[in-house]
């Protein structure tokens, strides 16, 4: 019996990854994989929610799988897996949009976000996307769920919706909690950092990029917002781009704040912003070329992608049978 317990996370394919992503998420997820019984997911039924171009979706679902296991992740001590490979999670989302109120729903601040951002497709995905990503983390039975900041509602309401439908028939789902890193759970736009380093960001100049090269990169913290004094100094309230600058540094380098404060004490901002350009440019570079030579073999991240369906599959299905008997479906 397999005693370690479990996780379960997910990213969009819904543009490359960022940085954001990688601190966020794909950092933590490697840390973690040794430890636990691990399912790292390519959500891309949620990436639909909002208009893909197809041929883009296939292409970033494909990198996005190499990217996973570029940074670390050991495919063949973790469930890898692509969300439409495994049907069980429309059939238990199905399901979960039974139990979800219309009200709770409204109160999500990524859908308030999202659809402000897409004011011409305002669709019931968009709306119902909590209750496809509770089916996600509950048909593992997941005991926690590393994600950055902005997830964290997300996994509140899966709660709910689980303690929702635990009450109704008895213990079926594990009730997850969320795992959210020290430093590095929310990672700004280098141009505005005032707003979330995201994917599907239109402002390119503010996002990082997983496999953006060196130059690029250094290239975007030379034009990385920061403010006008020249002190280097964590405050996120008041010294937004400079706080946001520190955060990077520091997850990429493992520095504390107060260490990064004495080694740019009485050096200007182009210093730390080039230190802090360098230091990501290190921390990526093993990841880039390693999925960059991933992507190239289509038939290795084949057979990834398929085991990693089949075992998802099977322990998906035994939460889907129990719900289904449970709910009153006539077992086939
Ligand atoms: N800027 C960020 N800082 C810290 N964590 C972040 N994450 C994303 N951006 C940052 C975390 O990475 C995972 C990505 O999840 P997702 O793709 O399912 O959803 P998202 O949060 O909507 O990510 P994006 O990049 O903002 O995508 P788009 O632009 O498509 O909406 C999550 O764990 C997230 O917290």
């Amino acid at each position: 019996m397999d005693e370690k317990k479990v996780i379960f996370s997910g990213i969009q394919p819904s543009g490359d990854l960022t940085l954001g992503s990688y601190m966020g998420a794909i950092k933590n997820w490697v840390e973690l994989s040794e430890d636990y019984n691990c399912y790292y997911c390519i959500v891309d039924m949620h990436a639909i929610t909002v208009r893909q171009v197809p041929a883009d979706l296939r292409r970033r679902t494909l990198e996005q799988l190499a990217q996973y296991i570029a940074a670390g992740i050991d495919p063949t001590k973790n469930t890898i897996f692509i969300q439409s490979h495994v049907p069980a999670h429309a059939e238990l989302a199905w399901i979960l949009n039974c139990y979800t109120m219309f009200g709770e729903l409204s109160r999500m601040t990524q859908f308030k976000d999202k659809a402000a951002k897409n004011s011409d497709n305002i669709n019931a995905g968009l709306f119902t996307y909590p209750a496809l990503m509770a089916a996600d983390i509950l048909l593992y039975q997941a005991d926690l769920v590393p994600v950055g900041d902005d997830q964290r509602q997300h996994v509140e309401i899966t709660r709910d919706i689980a303690n929702r439908f635990n009450g109704i028939y008895g213990d079926v789902f594990k009730l997850p909690e969320v795992y959210n890193p020290k430093v590095g759970a929310r990672i700004m736009s280098l141009t505005s950092p005032e707003n979330k380093m995201s994917k599907s960001d239109k402002d390119k100049g503010g996002c990082i990029y997983i496999m953006q090269s060196p130059d690029d990169i250094m290239r975007c913290f030379k034009r990385a917002v920061t403010d006008s004094d020249t002190w280097v100094h964590y405050d996120p309230e008041n010294k937004k781009g400079v706080s946001n600058l520190m955060q990077i540094y520091a997850v990429a380098t493992g520095k504390s704040f107060e260490t990064i404060e004495s080694e740019f004490t009485g050096r200007g901002y182009g210093d730390f912003k080039t230190a802090v350009g360098e230091a990501v440019v290190e921390l990526l570079r093993p990841v880039r070329e390693k999925a960059s030579k991933l992507i190239a073999d289509k038939a290795y991240l084949e057979s990834v992608y398929k085991e990693g369906a089949e075992r998802a599959a099977y322990a998906a299905n035994k939460t889907l049978r129990k719900v289904y008997k449970k709910v009153g479906f006539v077992g086939k």
